[in-house]
């Protein structure tokens, strides 16, 4: 992160980073989807949740560890950061979800806080956009520094139906991602484009923490050694490990 993007993003709680895909990327991605929704019963209306992109091929799974946004994880999550869980949604029209999360009450999970000169956040969302969002139209919102909020959020702030004044949606176009700490209070705005909104959720937690509850195998496909880094259970520390198929634990050295 330069000076700049750290400052910023430790003012507002999200740093926006727009041609994170390349225009391959975003092809490649987009006809995934479109035969993955295919698959979908019904019309495709409303809002629907995808679960388990990594199996959707290689390009869902380079977005793993996607230089555009990698280098930012790395600097707000420390060494042994993890991927935590990934999912998606398409929003045709409505499909607004209230707002979450705050900086107060305090959460492990959910936390950020600077010391010591650097960034420190429990889970830390990317957001890849697969079709354009343009001003107006809905998606992602947030209320920029309320992940540094003393004060619990009143009830009265909401972001469905009229949203609250300080309640602010983040335009972007196609091929752009937005890194966001969950501690920052966020929601979707309802959706009113006439296209749809593709949007593609990776979220990564530092290395002894999980949200999500169930792990990746990180020999489930050709993963390179940096995506297997980051696939890896949740742990603290591995001094002494346990011998395999036997009772006890051995020391490294
Ligand atoms: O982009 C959105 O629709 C909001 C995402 C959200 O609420 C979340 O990631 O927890």
């Amino acid at each position: 992160m330069t000076e700049e993007e750290r400052y910023f993003f430790d003012v507002r709680g999200y740093h926006l980073v727009e041609n994170a895909l390349n225009p391959d990327e975003l092809k490649a991605l987009n006809e995934i989807f479109d035969a993955q929704q295919a698959h979908l019963p019904g019309p495709r209306a409303g809002r629907a949740r995808y679960l388990e992109l990594i199996n959707w091929g290689r390009p869902y799974r380079d977005l793993i560890d996607h230089p555009a946004v990698l280098p930012h994880l790395e600097e707000m999550l420390g060494e042994g950061l993890r991927l935590d869980h990934e999912y998606a949604e398409h929003m045709v029209a409505g499909g607004a979800g209230e707002l979450h999360i705050n900086g107060t009450p305090y959460s492990t999970m959910f936390h950020y806080h600077v010391a010591e000169g650097r960034i420190h956040c429990g889970l830390v969302a990317v957001v890849w956009a697969l079709q354009d969002v343009p001003p107006g139209v809905g998606g992602f919102c947030c209320i920029p520094g309320s992940h540094k909020s003393s004060f619990a959020p009143p009830v009265s702030i909401t972001c469905v139906g009229t949203p609250s004044p300080g309640v602010q949606q983040i335009s972007c176009p196609a091929g752009s991602a937005i890194i966001f700490t969950e501690a920052l209070r966020h929601g979707t705005l309802a959706w009113n484009a006439p296209t749809q909104r593709r949007s593609l959720f990776y979220k990564y937690s530092p290395r002894h923490v999980s949200w999500w509850g169930t792990y990746y195998d990180p020999e489930a496909y050709d993963y390179t050694d940096r995506q297997k880094k980051l696939l890896h259970a949740p742990y603290h520390s591995r001094t002494w490990q346990q011998a395999p198929g036997k009772g006890y634990v051995v020391s490294p050295s």
